[in-house]
């Protein structure tokens, strides 16, 4: 190559002498070197650190940069709560949550984005004999590698059998005598049937099913993991004596849920479907393997909890760094109320299978500090920060971001046998402060739960919300005894007021979120806010009012949400969501969310069945539907044996 000379600039570098060059150089690198160390001073959220420093590192990430956020604001959304409502926090798996994490997940989405224009991908291809010897080979590295939680796994499951007051699956799989409620529940196998059908037809091994077009959803929620929808399901086939479909999807965990995966997961959503998903499949089954999938599972997700505070931030990698971050909507880095406040039941679980309890005290430090850290009103706001223990800001809700934390409250005081009387307190305590605050009635005499923004009411309710219903008549025999109808009341109020939001549209579902301001009574204002995602929070009521009352008119309200779904929402290859429960007709949003068959199914068919089938005295269900054994320690421990085990199933 030849250098041409430019007019009045020496060829000898630009006529500095050899000392000025050397001088020059030694300049340069000094502040090349400089420049680089310095990264590693600034904040964790700036930017330029993010790109430089991979995150491979051992110290835990935070994002949470204003561009994050304004990336999400520009993709629709109107503020972070509202993005997460739709998004990530209740368990969607819309490719929207791309726009959450910190950067896509690569490898899961290059893999999805293959198989959607029809090419395979290597999980396909792969016969199923070298994936059982890959995925057990993976446990075993996995096992070794990490922090050793899981010593000891000598739980013995006849004796928790015996520990249990009642056969879990009745006398006769909870039919029931009444022809119509037993030709009810037999539809709603049948929608089961068909949506796991339609699963396994297109979408096998994916984590859900795209029924328009008839392939297999991935997203980046799982951090790799695949089959939710197995996972998922498996509870609920098997009480549903689906024992064929129960068994490929048991085969398929046994032999394809492949653990060692790398990728960016959402703890929680990990938690709620997987951990609790395969948790239940073992205490109903006493199949071995689910449980030593679920410890490999459990210890992975450890390192969440390596922070100042030990709060654990939403995102971890499942891979051996266990680096964990902050959802980059989230204020200012902080950890999200329903996130970290949704472990406790799974987690308590890990430690009676591996009779280690480090599962538990991770989740008791999560308690303490909530107990002990002051609280606006008596409230809970959704942000909290991981490094400091404080506030990040002052949202109140009781639907997306701070839902189930109040739901696992008075469930571990029910799981623990009612022996868990701080966290009895501590629900009672929050649910005075949420009636005081939160409960408001609609000029047309509707009650609802608003949310709460540093003391200035919005009055919204959103779908997810709805779940209180449940909760608070679940909770209402070990309240103040004075109480007790009073919360019988509430419960069937918000119920009736969930009802509504149902009947008061086109389609009879009811809409994501819906308003009490404006004229509107239980009505969607916003566009935005119109869609039904398969969501199971007000049929969830129905059930928990049914059981509790055995007031007809939640089985005919189950009825009127089995034909709204069957006439709008069932489509030639399984089920969607819907774009506007106003429209009349409706535009599909092409996804069957894996918490359809969890749940929404599940609790339709434990509506019109008998109450003997997973008895609540016995069992107590995750947020995702997955039924985890009261945990009868004295029992446990001792002799145990407390049923009739004749009619034990
Ligand atoms: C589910 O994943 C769980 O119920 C979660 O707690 C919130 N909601 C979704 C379904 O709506």
């Amino acid at each position: 190559m030849v250098f041409r000379k430019l007019p009045g600039v020496s060829a000898s570098g630009m006529g500095l002498r050899l000392s000025q060059k050397f001088v020059f150089l030694l300049f340069l690198s000094g502040l090349v070197t400089l420049c680089f160390g310095a990264l590693f001073f600034l904040p964790d959220s700036v930017r330029l650190k993010r790109i430089f420093l991979s995150k491979t590192e051992s110290q835990p990430v935070t994002v949470g940069s204003e561009n994050d956020v304004r990336e999400h604001l520009k993709k629709g959304a109107k503020d972070p709560e509202h993005l997460r409502g739709i998004t990530s926090a209740k368990g969607e798996t819309s490719t929207k949550l791309k726009a959450l994490s910190r950067k896509p997940s690569v490898t899961n989405e290059a893999k999805t984005d293959k198989k959607n224009a029809g090419g395979e991908t290597l999980e396909d291809v792969m016969p199923s004999r070298s994936k059982t010897e890959s995925a057990s080979k993976d446990e075993k590295v996995t096992s070794s590698s990490n922090q050793g939680a899981n010593t000891d796994t000598s739980f013995d499951y006849n004796k928790f059998k015996k520990c249990l007051l009642k056969p879990p699956l009745g006398i006769e799989h909870g039919k029931p005598s009444d022809p119509q409620t037993l030709q009810r529940r037999e539809k709603v196998k049948e929608m089961m049937k068909f949506a796991w059908d339609n699963y396994k037809s297109f979408a096998w091994g994916k984590n859900e099913l795209r029924p328009l077009t008839r392939n297999g959803h991935i997203g980046n929620m799982f951090g790799g993991l695949r089959g939710a929808s197995i996972v998922d399901s498996l509870d609920t086939l098997y009480i549903m004596g689906l024992m064929d479909e129960y068994n490929d999807a048991k085969e398929w965990v046994e032999t394809s849920l492949d653990l060692n995966s790398n990728g960016e997961a959402s703890l929680f959503e990990v938690n709620i479907r997987y951990v609790g998903g395969l948790l239940s499949a073992y205490y109903l089954t006493g199949e071995e393997m689910f449980k030593r999938k679920v410890m490999v599972l459990g210890e992975k997700l450890l390192p969440a909890f390596n922070t100042p505070t030990g709060i654990p931030r939403g995102v971890i990698n499942l891979g051996s760094s266990g680096t964990s971050w902050s959802w980059g909507w989230a204020s200012a880095g902080s950890s999200i109320l329903a996130e970290f406040g949704t472990l406790h039941l799974e987690f308590v679980h890990l430690s009676e299978l591996s009779n280690n309890g480090i599962y538990t005290e991770k989740v008791m430090n999560i308690r303490k500090l909530l107990n002990k850290i002051e609280k606006p009103h008596g409230l809970y706001p959704n942000f909290l920060s991981p490094v400091s223990g404080n506030w990040v800001q002052h949202h109140v809700s009781i639907g997306g971001l701070g839902d189930s934390f109040y739901e696992y409250l008075i469930k571990s005081y029910l799981m623990s046998d009612k022996t868990d009387e701080e966290a009895k307190k501590m629900y009672y305590s929050a649910l005075e402060a949420i009636e005081a605050n939160l409960v408001q009635k609609s000029p047309g005499g509707l009650t609802y739960m608003a949310e709460w923004r540093g003391g200035i009411l919005d009055h919204k309710m959103g779908h997810l919300a709805c779940f209180s219903g449940g909760m608070v008549v679940i909770g209402a025999d070990d309240g103040a005894p004075e109480k007790r109808q009073h919360y019988l009341d509430l419960a069937a109020e918000i119920t009736h007021t969930c009802h509504e939001s149902y009947s008061r549209s086109a389609t009879k579902l009811g809409p994501e979120a819906f308003r009490f301001d404006g004229g509107a009574e239980a009505t969607a204002t916003r566009l935005s806010d119109r869609y039904y995602i398969l969501r199971p929070e007000v049929i969830e009521s129905y059930m928990y009012m049914w059981r509790l009352t055995h007031d007809p008119k939640y089985r005919e309200w189950g009825w009127e949400a089995v034909e709204a779904l069957e006439q709008h929402c069932r489509v030639e290859a399984g089920f969607s969501g819907i774009r506007d429960v106003y429209a009349q007709t409706v535009s599909h949003d092409n996804m069957q969310q894996s918490f359809f068959l969890s749940e929404t199914l599940k609790y339709l068919y434990l509506l019109f069945s008998d109450d003997d089938l997973l008895p609540l005295e016995d069992w107590v269900f995750n947020t995702e539907a997955h039924p985890l054994p009261v945990v009868r320690k004295s029992c446990l421990r001792g002799e145990g044996g407390t049923h009739d085990k004749t009619t034990s199933k």
